[in-house]
């Protein structure tokens, strides 16, 4: 398979499904001279971790998503390009930039009172303001602003103090500001990459390795036109700080002859729906919809979902890299500040169900929730149930798991769990009842490794890979989420607005593959299926409205996919934006000769 870093250049008319299948990148090269135990113990802390705080702040924090008195769409951090704002114009924004209220000691305590275990500040984003006190360029905070202060100096001495580590982000290639940096195309200033590659990225880049004590992480970002030889100075450089841990966007690999150098995977704004096996990866997620500070991005995400992301990441051998926007004044957001509090009240009772643990045991979504699991010293192991969804009759199956359960309990309170054998697995029964927790935890010991004889998804006899409403991980926008009906053969889903159903099985050899699926709807709607991965494309359908109303489901041909062997994750939703309401029942994947 060839390797592609996911924010090499993006075909532009691609949808954001598609761009969501080119970030399935690969890494995990170890660095140069290292062997994969010393890369284990380079990498014990981060994959014990978790949970860290991303940062965004910076110059554009001031204008905080609107130029002249007028909202500019998308990313704060993007004002300077999509207002394509002129270099001078934006570079006056450093006058009024004054953050007095930003206190270093405060930020890394709520990250630690969330529970994060490490923070990666944006040193400098593409808009090419350093946030650090910088001989390789005047445009930073110290030198051009009224603050006159480096704010990264306080961050790392407060996290040297309360033992959080530390990361920078670094823009290495984007940089609308400096002679010769890459993706100004609304008022360009003339120069040479390669000359604003040495003279500023690798300047700051080794300013920030030297000034500031340990560093724990570097995260590269839009490696635009990095080659490998314009990546290695940026190599070398990081033999400056032993220990030090790089995400994989540094450099766009060759795929005819070059690794991509980098210990992370890095998927954006989403979960990787089978994690990646094998691999270092951490997901990194707006709490809102901006990264930088946007004064009318309302749209918060619920302490619930934001744990469901940790939980379900976790379940998947992931990190979870949550943002914060904070303001000009230096402060971080009271929405931001408190989901990170209940949050870190939640991780205090179950955080041992989340650091230092391993991807859970099965292969198929549970209905239930997810679980992660942990070795214990004495050869045994622990399994964490992470309930999302308390059973009425308080019972879960672990399916296909016959092995003889220890003690068991919940994380909250201690009360004990009892695990019975059945013909499809472990009956677990929960005690008493749930509280108002989004997610209980249960811990249940068992001697030696664990085993389940449950299975992916694959093709049945006749060929064909039958997905049922069970088998779907349903995704609602806000309120929307879509709605179960009925059981076993006629389950349905409906769902209307914005909704998507995922998922996962397993395919022999790789192939093209027709897709049909069994839906009702009352009016004329167009479904988007696609598959994440090397040949990831969408298919779409018109359907006609048919049949005598909601009750009545009819078969429709949606197109034919290809697919990889392997692991797959298939994704149905609507293309219609206004609300259609619609039912589905199964999915099924007809090989095509
Ligand atoms: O720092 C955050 C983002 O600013 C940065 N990565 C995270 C961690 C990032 N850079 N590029 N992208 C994310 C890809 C998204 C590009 C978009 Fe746009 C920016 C979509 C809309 C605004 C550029 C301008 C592409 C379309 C319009």
């Amino acid at each position: 398979m060839f390797r592609r870093n996911p924010f090499a250049r993006p075909p532009r008319a691609l949808p954001i499904a598609l761009l969501a299948a080119f970030c399935v990148a690969t890494c995990g090269v170890a660095t140069a001279g290292e062997t994969p135990t010393q890369r284990d113990a380079r990498m014990e802390w981060w994959r014990d971790a978790k949970f860290g705080m991303f940062i965004h702040w910076g110059l554009f924090a001031v204008p905080a998503g609107e130029w002249r008195g007028k909202p500019v769409p998308g990313f704060s951090e993007w004002l300077m390009n999509q207002g394509r704002i002129p270099v001078a114009d934006y570079a006056k924004l450093a006058q009024d930039f004054n953050p007095v209220k930003f206190n270093a000691d405060e930020w890394v305590g709520i990250a630690k009172a969330a529970g994060m275990k490490y923070l990666v500040i944006t040193a400098k984003h593409h808009d090419g303001f350093a946030m650090f006190e910088s001989a390789a360029s005047p445009f930073n905070i110290v030198a051009a602003t009224p603050f006159k202060h480096d704010p990264l100096k306080d961050l790392a001495a407060a996290c040297a103090k309360q033992g959080i580590k530390l990361g920078f982000y670094y823009s290495q290639s984007q940089d609308w500001h400096h002679s010769g940096g890459a993706g100004n195309h609304w008022d360009p200033v003339p120069g040479d990459y390669d000359q604003y590659l040495e003279k500023t990225a690798v300047a700051q880049v080794r300013e920030l390795l030297t000034k500031y004590g340990p560093v724990s992480v570097l995260w590269y970002d839009t490696p635009r036109r990095m080659t490998l030889a314009r990546a290695q100075p940026f190599l070398a450089l990081q033999a400056l700080q032993p220990g030090l841990i790089f995400n994989n966007r540094l450099m766009t690999p060759d795929p005819a002859k070059d690794h991509l150098p980098g210990d992370t995977e890095t998927p954006e704004q989403f979960i990787p729906p089978n994690g990646y096996p094998g691999k270092d990866w951490e997901t990194c997620m707006t709490m809102n919809d901006s990264w930088g500070f946007k004064k009318d991005d309302h749209h918060w995400k619920g302490v619930e979902t934001l744990l469901h992301n940790l939980s379900d990441i976790s379940s998947k051998g992931g990190n979870f890299l949550l943002n914060v926007g904070p303001t000009a004044e230096g402060e971080i957001p009271g929405p931001s500040i408190e989901r990170l509090k209940a949050m870190g009240a939640w991780l205090r009772t179950n955080g041992e169900a989340v650091y230092g643990t391993q991807a859970g045991l099965f292969p198929r979504r549970l209905p239930w929730g997810r679980t992660t699991r942990k070795a214990l010293p004495d050869g045994g192991t622990r399994l964490f149930l992470h309930v999302w969804d308390w059973p009425q009759d308080g019972k879960l199956l672990l399916p296909g798991m016959h092995q003889k359960a220890g003690a068991g309990r919940m994380l909250a309170g201690g009360a004990v769990v009892s695990a019975m054998d059945s013909p499809g697995g472990l009956v677990v029964g929960l005690p008493g009842k749930p509280d108002d927790s989004p997610i209980h935890v249960a811990a249940l010991d068992f001697s030696g490794p664990l085993t389940t004889d449950q299975q992916m998804i694959t093709a049945g006899a006749d060929g064909r890979v039958v997905l049922s409403v069970e088998d779907a991980e349903l995704f609602g926008e806000d309120d929307g989420k879509p709605v179960v009906e009925g059981s076993g053969e006629t389950a349905s889903f409906r769902a209307a607005g914005g909704w998507k159903a995922r998922y996962s099985f397993q395919t022999a050899a790789e192939g093209l593959w027709s897709v049909c699926a069994e839906v009702s709807l009352a009016a004329y709607n167009r479904l988007n299926v696609s598959a994440p991965g090397p040949f990831g494309r969408s298919i779409a359908a018109a359907i006609q409205p048919f049949g005598d109303g909601p009750e009545s489901f009819g078969p429709v041909e949606l197109g034919v996919i290809k697919l990889p062997a392997g692991t797959n994750s298939l994704e149905l939703k609507s293309e219609m934006n206004e609300v259609r309401p619609i039912g589905v029942r199964r999915i099924w994947l007809t090989p095509v000769k």
